[in-house]
This record gives structure tokens, sequence and C-alpha cells, in this order.
């Protein structure tokens, strides 16, 4: 068998080729239809495909045995479709926080002649997603629920992303707004639901579960795990390289409400926090690194790996909640089961990228 990652992108070159003939069939002109080619190669496929690939993997687990072709295909239609979220997302999210790189090259708005053309493109990704559900799913009972659940994340990723937007203001830096509260509220918004709960309630309508308190209980577990992966990423940010993780971090700088900041916030001397005070939020490079020796000097990097632990713990702790032998889902013969959940906490625990 060919290894995972591949088989998620070679169902990604018949859906390109999907869009692009659809393109075609609208008689969109030549150089239109190479621009969204490369809109969609540029965006779409070059992350760690964790989202994508758990569609896949959770189906599998559901059903309990190997996916046909036909049904592996159909399912990574959904797991595309939520890169695709991704990739609309991560295009405007870069231009919004002035990033330079993503996955170890340009953020597309910075690519010679995409600019302000970016913020179209982003639409168009989105914009593929309802096309695709429409051309795969249209006939399912279940259509309406896979347009009720994007629909839902993105407005509730978009809602996170405005909160995130504004305690982060570019001019006026004040610490004592921020706090761990308002950056659980703003990590489970733009993060956890598109990137956690998405991918299995998609999996889950696929394989027909259909119990309101199976997706209850998906998502008590699944917006911790979220919330994980975003502090995560806020680590990454500051202590990442930006070799493996394909990103210059911009936190400090752009004044946001990370885990870090917050938690530097509750153990500085007097004297550390002057320096925070003074520093954080300011476009200069010097100002950013005072900033982060102080995180250094508080042990961020050892609070950090004591986090990661009991988050690992806790989420475990969650998912042994669920009877050994799965939920039952409903009419359908689909179980929730343990294994969906630990394999999408093994794909991010201690990831360094
Ligand atoms: C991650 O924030 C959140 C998103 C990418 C969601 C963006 C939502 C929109 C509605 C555009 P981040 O800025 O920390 O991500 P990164 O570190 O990858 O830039
Ligand atoms: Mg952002
Ligand atoms: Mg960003
Ligand atoms: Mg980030």
């Amino acid at each position: 068998m060919v290894d995972k990652r591949q088989r998620f992108l070679d169902a990604f070159d018949i859906i390109r080729a999907e869009l692009l003939a659809h393109f075609a069939g609208e008689n969109m002109p030549k150089d239109a239809q190479e621009w969204y080619k490369r809109n969609l190669d540029y965006n779409a496929p070059g992350g760690k495909l964790n989202r994508g690939i758990s569609v896949t993997d959770s189906a599998e687990i559901l059903k309990g045995s190997p996916l046909t072709d036909q049904e592996y295909f159909r399912a990574a239609v959904l797991g595309w479709c939520v890169e695709l979220l991704q990739a609309f997302f991560l295009v405007s999210d870069d231009m919004m926080d002035q990033s330079v790189t993503r996955r170890g090259q340009p953020c597309w708005y910075r690519v010679p002649n995409v600019g302000n053309i970016a913020i179209n493109d982003a639409f168009m990704l989105e914009g593929a997603i309802y096309h695709l559900l429409k051309k795969y799913f249209r006939q399912e009972k279940y259509y309406v629920d896979l347009l009720d659940v994007f629909h839902e994340t993105t407005y509730q990723t978009e809602m996170g992303q405005l909160v995130d937007l504004i305690t982060a203001p570019e001019d006026v830096v004040d610490l004592s707004k921020f706090s761990l509260d308002k950056h659980r509220f703003i990590v489970l918004y733009k993060t956890a639901y598109y990137s956690f709960y998405l991918p299995v309630a998609l999996a889950m309508h696929f394989s027909h579960i259909t119990s309101p308190s199976a997706y209850d209980l998906a998502k008590t577990i699944l917006l911790p795990l979220g919330e994980y992966f975003q502090i995560q990423d806020d680590y990454l940010d500051c202590f990442g390289s930006p070799e493996q993780i394909g990103k210059i971090g911009t936190d400090i700088v752009d004044n946001k409400c990370s885990w870090l900041i917050n938690v530097a916030l509750q153990h500085a001397s007097p004297a550390q926090r002057k320096t925070l005070d003074e520093n954080y939020g300011k476009k200069d490079k010097d100002a950013e690194a005072r900033v982060k020796v102080v995180f250094e000097e508080v042990g961020l990097r050892e609070k950090y790996a004591a986090y990661e632990e009991s988050s690992y713990e806790r989420v475990m702790g969650l998912i042994q909640t669920i009877p050994e032998g799965g939920l039952k889902g409903g009419d359908g013969e689909g179980a929730l089961k343990r294994e969906v959940f630990k394999s999408f906490l093994d794909k991010i625990y201690k990831r360094t990228k």
C-alpha cells in the first residue's frame, strides 16, 4: 500500500482536475484557469495534512475495516474540503497577521503579482468546498449536515479571529487586557472547532452516525485537544525553528494574546513586567529579542513541557470516558470509538512543526 500521505495527495489530483474542468466548462479564460490552478497548488496541499487525513482515518476506524477505494475517495473529498477551508483561512490570516512565510515559502499575498488578489483567491478556495460537496454528496441524506457543520465551524473560526485581532491592536499595547481565559476563548473559536471538531464530525456523518449525544461527546474531547494544539502553535511561534515550522513567528511583534505572554505575565517580577510592557507588540527586532529574554528567564520552556504533559493526561482521561466498545451512534451501524481520538492525539503530541 502506498503511504497514507501519498494516497491522500493522489486524491487531490482528481479533485483539482474536477475543479479545473468546472472552470473550463464555465468558459473561464485560459489565464484564469491557470491562475486558479496555481492558487490551488500553492495553497492547498503543502501542509501537514493532519486535518484532512483525520477524516479518512476516522472514517476507517468508524467502519472497523479498510475502506473500499470508492469509500476512501469520498472520505478524502471531505478531507480535502477541510484542507481547502484551512487554505482559505491561512491565505487570509497571513494578510491580517502580516506574516512573511508559510509552509516554507512566501505567503501567497507576498508572491509577485498576487498582492490583494489573494483576498479573492481565498474566497475561491472556500467556494471550492461547496462545489465539491454538491458534486459528490448532493444525494446523501446527510448533505445538509455537511453544509451545516462547514458553515457553523467557519463562522466560529471567524468569531475567534475577530477576538484574536481586536485583542491585538497595532497602536496600543495594554498587557493588562490579556488573560488565560481570553486566550482560551480565542483558541477554541479560531482553531479548535474547524481543526478538530470539523474533521471528526464529517467522518461521523459519513459513517451515518446520527445521535446528537455522540456529536456532543466528540466535542467535549476535541475542543480541549484543539486548545492544546493552538498552545503548541503559540509555543512554536517563538521557540520553534522557522525551518521546521515553515513560518516566521509574528506573535510578539503583532501584540498577540498568546499562551506564552499570558504565562509570562503570571510569573514576571516587577522589572520583567516593565520590560514586557515596554517591548511587547513593537515592530522592532530588538524589542522582540528583549521579550524573548524574559520568556527564557521566567522558564517558559519548562512550563510548556509541564503543560504538554498535563494536557496529554487530560485528553487521555476524556477519551477513557467513552465506553470500551464505543458509544452507539444512533440508527446507523457505527459506534463512536476511542481510537478516533487517540489517533488524532497521536498526530499532534509533542509535535515540533
Ligand atoms: C490560527 O492563528 C488561526 C487561524 C489560521 C484561523 C484564521 C481565521 C480566519 C477567519 C482567517 P495563527 O495566526 O496563530 O496561525 P499561524 O501561526 O499559522 O499564522
Ligand atoms: Mg492569526
Ligand atoms: Mg497567523
Ligand atoms: Mg500562530
